[in-house]
């Protein structure tokens, strides 16, 4: 059975007739056929939410109300934590603790902004200070209007939720496109919207390729605000596609995250910290720790452990008993990180540790923990945004010297400084050209802490107040009250 598109509060079919099935990444076997939107389900999925924008209640509602329907949803994604982890391990090939941790952040994100979504109805206008007096001013907040949504692959519900949560909290409908790679556990959100009885059109979700389904829904005149999380490439088309309109957007795009490491930090605790910002999810993280640069007095020990834990890394099936890392997304994510390791051996690196598929493993999209040493800052492995398990490692001799390398970057995602001195540390985190700024640690989200990037890696921020604003337009009412109007 082909799973459907959620439109308008109903289940519905393709226009296309056509369908596309989800693989299992561990298995390279198909897990579920899915309906192949294309430009008619947009034009319906947006109808329906502007109908549910301009007519319907969800506008309209107090915060309070609002909040009560996430609060619903958060509560049912709690419910079905399980199935949704194992759905999740299944459709991306993740570990089930993080399938298990995305879930539970994602009831956390719906649960948080409801909070805010409550707290609107106190701080619905704020009085504006003017030096005239014979004229009051207030600045009210109110819903951007119809959102559309397009997510990837690497966090299919949490990402859903980071984009689906503050529009319903900010008032506004919302046509989601999850990724083609990983739908099903969108759809899953869709179900639980219906048990919510979140009204209809306040959610639609259209699944479907990016040229077929996300296109159209970018294009579409009738959104008024796109919300993307995705590629460097396909960002840039959104925005183009946007300006056509002027349309309000967000973007979350890639990066090539650095990690400097002084000499005074914990040889132990900086390896966990790499281990974990570039092993987690495969690597296939915006945030991921893809460069670490490291006090050359420190390198020698360093490099030694990092190559003895990479090496006592399980790699498998995600739902496998103390496996770390499991498979890639897909095949073509398989190859572009294989292709990219023999770029940087091509390129004169040395490869540390790691480089190519597991031996054990016959099927699945597997690549074994890669670390990279001797990689020259002209590198292709150093600039561009691998989006897999490997990792360049660098030495550096100055603070000045780890500051301008951890900069020469297009990118500006996040970053991350390890040392005992805080000062240093603080003094680090503020040189640093990137939006997240993790110290002694690296990867820890916070849906209440604000979350985007610099340069290349994106426009506006996600999560926190910051992620409400993105689904808020401010409003100026001014009133003449009396005396002498000129
Ligand atoms: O991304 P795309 P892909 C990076 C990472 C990865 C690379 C390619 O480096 O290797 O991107 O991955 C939709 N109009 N990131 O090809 O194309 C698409 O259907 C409208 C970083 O998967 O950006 C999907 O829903 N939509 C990133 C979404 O865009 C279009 C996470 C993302 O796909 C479209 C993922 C079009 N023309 C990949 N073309 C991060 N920042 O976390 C595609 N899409």
């Amino acid at each position: 059975m082909t799973l459907k598109h959620y439109i308008d509060g109903q289940w519905q079919q393709s226009d296309s007739q056509l369908s596309f099935v989800s693989i299992n990444p561990a298995t390279e076997q198909p897990i579920k056929e899915v309906a192949a939107g294309n430009k008619a389900d947009i034009d319906k999925a947006v109808s329906a939410a502007r109908n549910a924008f301009d007519n319907g209640p969800w506008p309209r509602l107090s915060g309070k109300e609002r909040g009560a329907y996430l609060r619903k949803i958060a509560a049912l994604i709690n419910e079905r934590l399980t199935e949704l982890a194992k759905l999740e391990v299944a459709d991306n090939g993740k570990p089930y603790p993080e399938a298990e941790w995305d879930i539970e952040d994602t009831a956390g994100c719906f649960e948080f902004y409801a909070g805010l979504a409550e707290k609107m109805d106190e701080q619905d206008e704020e009085i504006i200070e003017l030096p005239e007096p014979r004229f009051t001013s207030k600045a009210v907040q109110e819903p951007v209007g119809v959102a559309g949504a397009i997510i990837p692959w690497n966090f299919p519900m949490l990402m859903a939720a980071w984009k689906v949560a503050p529009a319903l909290a900010a008032g506004c409908t919302m046509v989601l496109k999850p990724s083609e790679v990983t739908p099903l556990t969108a759809i899953a959100l869709a179900e639980i919207a219906q048990q919510a009885d979140l009204p209809a059109g306040v959610l639609n979700i259209v699944t479907g390729t990016g040229p077929e389904a996300g296109q159209p829904l970018a294009e579409h005149p009738g959104v008024d605000k796109m919300a993307f999380t995705g590629s460097v490439p396909t960002g840039s088309k959104i925005m183009s596609m946007a300006a056509n309109q002027v349309k309000n957007i967000s973007l979350e795009l890639g990066g090539k995250s650095p990690l400097i490491i002084f000499a005074d930090t914990d040889i132990e605790q900086a390896v966990e910290w790499i281990m974990f910002g570039i092993f987690w999810n495969q690597g296939q993280v915006c945030s991921a720790t893809s460069r670490v640069l490291v006090d050359e007095s420190i390198y020698p020990q360093l490099m030694e452990r990092l190559v003895a834990e990479a090496k006592k890394i399980t790699i498998g099936e995600g739902n496998d008993d103390g496996v770390l890392l499991g498979p890639l997304v897909n095949q073509s994510q398989f190859e572009k990180v294989l292709a990219a390791i023999d770029k940087g051996q091509q390129e004169g690196a040395t490869l540390a540790y790691g480089g190519g598929r597991p031996e054990h493993l016959r099927h699945g999209y597997y690549v074994e923990p890669t670390i990279f040493t001797d990689v020259s800052e002209d590198a292709w492995i150093w600039k561009e945004e691998i989006f897999g398990p490997v990792v360049c490692v660098k030495s550096f001799s100055s603070e000045e010297q780890a500051i301008a390398l951890a900069n020469n970057s297009r990118f500006g995602l996040a970053g991350a400084v390890m040392s005992k001195d805080l000062q240093r540390c603080d003094r680090v985190a503020r040189a640093l050209r990137a939006g997240i700024i993790w110290v002694n640690c690296s990867q820890p989200t916070f849906v209440e802490a604000p979350w985007g990037g610099y340069k290349q890696s994106g426009i506006g921020r996600e999560l926190g107040q910051w992620g409400l604003n993105n689904y808020l337009e401010t409003k100026q009412i001014t009133s003449y009250d009396s005396g002498q109007p000129w």
